[in-house]
Protein backbone atom coordinates (compact mmCIF):
# COMPACT_ATOMS: atom_id res chain seq x y z
CA UNK A 1 0.00 0.00 0.00
CA UNK A 2 0.84 3.32 -0.80
CA UNK A 3 1.11 5.60 2.38
CA UNK A 4 -1.39 8.81 1.39
CA UNK A 5 0.28 11.60 2.74
CA UNK A 6 -1.47 15.06 3.96
CA UNK A 7 -0.85 17.55 0.73
CA UNK A 8 0.24 21.41 1.13
CA UNK A 9 -1.87 23.67 0.52
CA UNK A 10 -0.85 26.72 -2.05
CA UNK A 11 -3.08 29.32 -3.10
CA UNK A 12 -2.70 31.18 -6.45
CA UNK A 13 -2.90 35.08 -6.19
CA UNK A 14 -4.92 36.75 -8.69
CA UNK A 15 -1.64 37.92 -9.99
CA UNK A 16 -0.95 34.70 -11.99
CA UNK A 17 -2.23 34.35 -15.12
CA UNK A 18 -0.39 31.31 -15.92
CA UNK A 19 1.88 28.31 -14.14
CA UNK A 20 4.59 26.60 -15.85
CA UNK A 21 5.51 23.13 -14.30
CA UNK A 22 8.88 21.32 -15.33
CA UNK A 23 11.01 18.62 -14.21
CA UNK A 24 13.32 15.72 -14.91
CA UNK A 25 15.95 17.91 -16.01
CA UNK A 26 18.79 15.86 -14.31
CA UNK A 27 20.99 19.11 -15.09
CA UNK A 28 24.71 17.70 -15.23
CA UNK A 29 28.12 19.35 -16.16
CA UNK A 30 28.31 16.48 -18.92
CA UNK A 31 24.89 17.88 -20.83
CA UNK A 32 25.77 20.86 -21.90
CA UNK A 33 22.89 21.54 -24.77
CA UNK A 34 20.39 20.71 -22.05
CA UNK A 35 21.46 23.30 -19.38
CA UNK A 36 21.75 26.01 -21.74
CA UNK A 37 18.20 25.13 -22.86
CA UNK A 38 17.15 25.48 -19.63
CA UNK A 39 19.35 28.88 -18.88
CA UNK A 40 17.33 30.38 -22.11
CA UNK A 41 14.34 29.39 -20.61
CA UNK A 42 14.71 30.47 -17.24
CA UNK A 43 15.81 34.07 -18.62
CA UNK A 44 12.66 34.64 -21.19
CA UNK A 45 9.76 32.55 -19.33
CA UNK A 46 6.70 35.21 -18.55
CA UNK A 47 4.59 32.73 -16.39
CA UNK A 48 3.14 34.36 -13.72
CA UNK A 49 5.19 31.48 -10.94
CA UNK A 50 7.58 28.32 -11.93
CA UNK A 51 7.06 25.26 -10.34
CA UNK A 52 9.94 22.93 -10.90
CA UNK A 53 8.67 19.44 -9.55
CA UNK A 54 12.40 17.07 -8.66
CA UNK A 55 15.17 15.85 -10.23
CA UNK A 56 16.21 19.26 -12.21
CA UNK A 57 19.68 18.21 -10.51
CA UNK A 58 21.06 14.33 -11.31
CA UNK A 59 22.88 14.95 -8.13
CA UNK A 60 23.25 18.01 -5.50
CA UNK A 61 25.39 16.98 -2.45
CA UNK A 62 24.91 19.67 -0.40
CA UNK A 63 24.06 23.49 -0.74
CA UNK A 64 27.58 24.55 0.16
CA UNK A 65 28.60 22.90 -3.29
CA UNK A 66 26.75 26.39 -4.82
CA UNK A 67 29.80 28.44 -2.74
CA UNK A 68 32.71 27.78 -4.73
CA UNK A 69 33.07 28.33 -8.34
CA UNK A 70 31.50 25.66 -11.09
CA UNK A 71 28.12 24.03 -12.31
CA UNK A 72 25.96 24.19 -8.93
CA UNK A 73 27.38 27.61 -8.74
CA UNK A 74 26.16 28.67 -12.00
CA UNK A 75 22.84 26.83 -11.59
CA UNK A 76 22.25 28.57 -8.28
CA UNK A 77 22.83 31.90 -9.77
CA UNK A 78 20.19 31.47 -12.70
CA UNK A 79 17.66 30.19 -10.11
CA UNK A 80 18.07 33.58 -8.13
CA UNK A 81 17.85 35.40 -11.83
CA UNK A 82 14.97 33.75 -11.97
CA UNK A 83 13.43 33.94 -8.78
CA UNK A 84 14.22 37.76 -8.47
CA UNK A 85 11.68 38.19 -11.84
CA UNK A 86 8.86 35.72 -11.02
CA UNK A 87 8.18 32.68 -7.75
CA UNK A 88 10.06 30.12 -8.49
CA UNK A 89 9.38 26.83 -6.51
CA UNK A 90 11.18 23.51 -6.35
CA UNK A 91 10.01 19.98 -5.21
CA UNK A 92 12.76 17.32 -4.28
CA UNK A 93 12.79 14.35 -6.99
CA UNK A 94 14.95 11.14 -6.15
CA UNK A 95 18.22 12.45 -6.93
CA UNK A 96 18.41 16.19 -5.60
CA UNK A 97 16.82 15.72 -1.95
CA UNK A 98 19.35 17.40 -0.26
CA UNK A 99 18.45 20.66 -1.75
CA UNK A 100 17.66 22.80 1.12
CA UNK A 101 16.75 26.05 2.95
CA UNK A 102 20.75 27.30 2.36
CA UNK A 103 19.75 27.07 -1.45
CA UNK A 104 16.33 28.59 -1.30
CA UNK A 105 17.90 31.90 1.07
CA UNK A 106 20.79 32.21 -1.52
CA UNK A 107 18.01 31.80 -4.36
CA UNK A 108 15.27 33.30 -2.82
CA UNK A 109 13.29 30.00 -3.82
CA UNK A 110 10.34 28.57 -2.32
CA UNK A 111 11.03 24.79 -1.31
CA UNK A 112 7.86 22.87 -1.68
CA UNK A 113 6.48 19.77 -0.17
CA UNK A 114 5.45 16.90 -1.74
CA UNK A 115 2.59 16.59 -2.83
CA UNK A 116 1.23 20.05 -2.78
CA UNK A 117 -1.99 20.92 -3.83
CA UNK A 118 -2.26 24.13 -6.24
CA UNK A 119 -5.95 26.28 -5.82
CA UNK A 120 -5.32 27.99 -9.03
CA UNK A 121 -8.92 29.90 -9.66
CA UNK A 122 -11.60 27.42 -9.26
CA UNK A 123 -9.12 24.57 -10.03
CA UNK A 124 -6.81 22.27 -7.70
CA UNK A 125 -3.88 20.37 -9.00
CA UNK A 126 -2.43 18.01 -7.11
CA UNK A 127 1.58 18.44 -7.95
CA UNK A 128 4.04 15.35 -6.73
CA UNK A 129 7.64 14.32 -7.89
CA UNK A 130 6.02 10.87 -8.35
CA UNK A 131 8.24 8.54 -6.78
CA UNK A 132 6.66 7.79 -4.18
CA UNK A 133 3.46 6.40 -6.17
CA UNK A 134 5.60 3.71 -7.43
CA UNK A 135 5.34 1.18 -5.02
CA UNK A 136 6.37 -1.42 -7.56
CA UNK A 137 10.14 0.07 -7.15
CA UNK A 138 10.61 -1.56 -3.67
CA UNK A 139 14.12 -1.33 -3.35
CA UNK A 140 14.15 2.42 -4.13
CA UNK A 141 11.43 2.98 -2.01
CA UNK A 142 13.25 1.47 1.04
CA UNK A 143 16.35 4.11 -0.01
CA UNK A 144 13.91 6.44 -0.08
CA UNK A 145 12.86 6.42 3.44
CA UNK A 146 16.63 5.88 4.12
CA UNK A 147 17.84 8.92 2.43
CA UNK A 148 14.95 11.19 3.56
CA UNK A 149 16.21 10.68 7.55
CA UNK A 150 17.26 13.44 9.20
CA UNK A 151 20.23 11.44 10.93
CA UNK A 152 21.16 9.85 6.82
CA UNK A 153 21.47 13.71 5.84
CA UNK A 154 23.36 14.63 8.75
CA UNK A 155 26.10 12.07 8.32
CA UNK A 156 26.17 12.34 4.96
CA UNK A 157 26.16 16.06 4.97
CA UNK A 158 28.96 15.99 7.67
CA UNK A 159 31.30 14.80 5.34
CA UNK A 160 33.62 16.87 3.28
CA UNK A 161 32.21 18.27 -0.21
CA UNK A 162 35.09 16.58 -1.80
CA UNK A 163 34.14 13.26 -0.64
CA UNK A 164 30.49 13.71 -1.38
CA UNK A 165 31.14 14.70 -4.52
CA UNK A 166 33.18 11.19 -5.13
CA UNK A 167 30.23 9.22 -4.32
CA UNK A 168 27.77 11.21 -6.14
CA UNK A 169 30.02 10.14 -9.26
CA UNK A 170 29.83 6.83 -8.13
CA UNK A 171 26.15 6.43 -8.03
CA UNK A 172 25.92 8.29 -11.09
CA UNK A 173 27.42 5.67 -13.20
CA UNK A 174 26.25 3.18 -11.21
CA UNK A 175 22.75 4.47 -12.66
CA UNK A 176 24.34 4.71 -16.49
CA UNK A 177 24.93 0.92 -16.00
CA UNK A 178 21.24 0.39 -14.56
CA UNK A 179 19.67 2.27 -17.79
CA UNK A 180 22.17 0.19 -20.07
CA UNK A 181 20.88 -3.09 -18.22
CA UNK A 182 17.29 -2.45 -20.07
CA UNK A 183 15.76 -3.14 -17.11
CA UNK A 184 11.22 -2.30 -16.44
CA UNK A 185 10.68 0.92 -14.93
CA UNK A 186 7.97 0.60 -12.32
CA UNK A 187 5.33 3.64 -13.33
CA UNK A 188 2.73 5.33 -11.01
CA UNK A 189 -0.06 3.11 -9.37
CA UNK A 190 -3.56 4.01 -10.17
CA UNK A 191 -5.29 3.56 -7.76
CA UNK A 192 -2.71 4.97 -5.16
CA UNK A 193 -2.71 8.22 -7.51
CA UNK A 194 -6.39 8.35 -7.19
CA UNK A 195 -6.42 8.08 -3.47
CA UNK A 196 -4.25 10.84 -3.27
CA UNK A 197 -6.11 12.92 -5.19
CA UNK A 198 -9.47 12.70 -3.87
CA UNK A 199 -7.70 12.75 -0.35
CA UNK A 200 -6.83 16.42 -1.81
CA UNK A 201 -9.90 17.23 -3.61
CA UNK A 202 -8.39 17.42 -6.23
CA UNK A 203 -9.36 16.34 -10.10
CA UNK A 204 -5.47 16.88 -11.75
CA UNK A 205 -2.25 15.30 -10.64
CA UNK A 206 0.78 17.07 -12.34
CA UNK A 207 3.80 14.64 -11.83
CA UNK A 208 7.51 13.67 -13.29
CA UNK A 209 9.68 10.74 -12.34
CA UNK A 210 8.70 8.24 -15.15
CA UNK A 211 10.17 10.13 -18.10
CA UNK A 212 6.80 8.68 -19.76
CA UNK A 213 5.44 12.15 -20.51
CA UNK A 214 1.29 11.39 -21.29
CA UNK A 215 -2.06 11.41 -20.02
CA UNK A 216 -4.19 9.58 -18.31
CA UNK A 217 -7.58 9.58 -17.79
CA UNK A 218 -7.75 7.51 -13.71
CA UNK A 219 -11.71 7.77 -13.53
CA UNK A 220 -14.81 10.15 -14.81
CA UNK A 221 -13.50 13.19 -13.11
CA UNK A 222 -9.64 12.45 -12.16
CA UNK A 223 -6.72 12.91 -14.93
CA UNK A 224 -2.82 12.77 -14.26
CA UNK A 225 -0.65 14.40 -16.42
CA UNK A 226 2.90 13.17 -16.66
CA UNK A 227 5.80 16.02 -17.50
CA UNK A 228 8.78 14.95 -19.74
CA UNK A 229 12.53 14.64 -18.81
CA UNK A 230 14.47 17.03 -20.59
CA UNK A 231 17.31 16.09 -22.87
CA UNK A 232 18.35 18.47 -25.66
CA UNK A 233 21.10 16.28 -27.54
CA UNK A 234 17.78 13.52 -28.19
CA UNK A 235 16.89 13.10 -31.83
CA UNK A 236 13.95 14.77 -31.22
CA UNK A 237 15.22 17.18 -28.45
CA UNK A 238 12.65 16.59 -25.63
CA UNK A 239 12.57 20.20 -23.94
CA UNK A 240 9.12 20.57 -22.79
CA UNK A 241 6.66 23.19 -20.33
CA UNK A 242 3.93 22.36 -19.39
CA UNK A 243 1.64 25.71 -18.72
CA UNK A 244 -1.47 25.71 -16.35
CA UNK A 245 -4.09 28.37 -17.22
CA UNK A 246 -6.50 29.46 -14.61
CA UNK A 247 -9.38 28.57 -16.50
CA UNK A 248 -8.10 24.55 -15.56
CA UNK A 249 -6.54 24.70 -19.06
CA UNK A 250 -3.07 22.44 -19.22
CA UNK A 251 -0.93 22.77 -22.81
CA UNK A 252 2.63 21.32 -23.53
CA UNK A 253 5.02 24.00 -25.13
CA UNK A 254 7.56 22.31 -26.51
CA UNK A 255 10.89 25.05 -26.51
CA UNK A 256 12.38 26.05 -30.01
MN1 LIG B 1 12.84 11.18 -10.42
Amino acid sequence: MVPVPRAQELLAPPAWRTVECISDLHLQPSAPATFAAWRGYMERTRAGALFILGDLFEAWVGDDAAGEPGFDADCTAILAATARRLPVFLMHGNRDFLMGAGLAAQTGLTLLEDPTVLQFGAHRWLLTHGDALCPEDTDYLVFRDKVRSAKWQGDFLAQPLAQRQAIARGLRSESEEHKRSDRHYPDVDTEAALQWLRDADAGVMVHGHTHRPAEHALDATHRRIVLSDWDAAAQPPRLEVLRLQRDGMAERLPLP
